[in-house]
């Protein structure tokens, strides 16, 4: 169990990035940060659990490990982090990627950034030049997103970044309840979410780094469900826009 803490968590879902969690967690470290970290790691045939384990004891008390069953999603990683975020009074949370898609250089901008609002992002989308290290569909993948994002939920915002910082302790915990994606729609539906509830949402501009170890687990169902959850809530804001909304004492 983590002791309560002044300081930031840190919260990174994995599956299958046993290569990768090391040189992270010595990225983070190296930015001199009263940071603790959180891995939510999905039972990875890789062995990552185990290498987590290694760490943790390691890195005593700073590093923290939540061993779930099987590959339940990384947007129900998102959301059972977040929980244990409240749950252990953390007044700052910071999530990303375990695969060097946001470079821990950018942590302390990131933290700086929060000190004026609820939500900042590490967006890919404000310097031209930012997506250079990616491949071609990646990029086009990316871009489709985001034009997706723009248009409909008409939000301008990188709105499917995982690399965010949150202020817990200027939020409610009842506002993530609002959120049911349990996949990559997480992203967006949560910022839509806190959006529309009127939380100050700021970015910082990110040039993401491509993978060099493991491979991607985002798959073609996947874009299938944030289509399906894109067209849900466009439709909700209009229709039921109460489902979407804190409900105050
Ligand atoms: N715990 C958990 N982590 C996941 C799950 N799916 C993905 N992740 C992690 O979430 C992060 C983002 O996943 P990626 O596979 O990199 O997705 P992506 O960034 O869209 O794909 P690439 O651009 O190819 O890297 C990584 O740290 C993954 O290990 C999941 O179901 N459970
Ligand atoms: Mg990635």
């Amino acid at each position: 169990m983590a002791a309560d803490s002044d300081g930031c968590l840190i919260l990174v879902p994995t599956y299958n990035e046993r290569n990768n969690v090391g040189p992270l967690l010595t990225g983070i470290f190296e930015q001199g940060l009263d940071f603790d970290v959180l891995f939510i790691d999905d039972n990875s045939p890789d062995g990552t659990g185990e290498v987590l384990d290694e760490l943790a004891k390691q890195y005593e008390p700073h590093v923290h490990v939540l061993h779930r069953p099987g590959k339940l999603g990384i947007g129900s990683a998102h959301r059972d982090g977040i929980r244990w975020a409240y749950a252990h009074h953390y007044p700052a949370l910071i999530t990303m990627d375990s695969d060097f898609a946001h470079p821990p250089a950018y942590l302390p901008a990131l933290l700086a950034a929060g000190q004026g609002h609820d939500v900042v992002i590490g967006s890919r989308y404000l310097e031209r030049d930012s997506l250079t290290a990616w491949s071609l569909f990646r990029t086009v993948l990316a871009r489709a997103g985001h034009f997706l994002t723009v248009t409909m939920l008409r939000m301008p915002f990188d709105a499917t970044v995982a690399f965010r910082y949150y202020r817990l302790d200027t939020m409610p915990p009842g506002v993530f309840d609002l959120v049911r994606s349990s996949s990559y729609s997480f992203f967006f539906e949560s910022l839509f979410v806190l959006n529309l509830n009127g939380f100050a949402i700021d970015q910082i501009p990110i040039h993401p780094l491509s993978r060099t170890s493991g491979t991607s687990k985002m798959a073609s169902r996947d874009v299938a469900t944030s289509i399906g959850f894109l067209l849900l809530l466009c439709a909700e804001k209009y229709l039921r826009p109460w489902r979407l909304r804190l409900r105050t004492a």
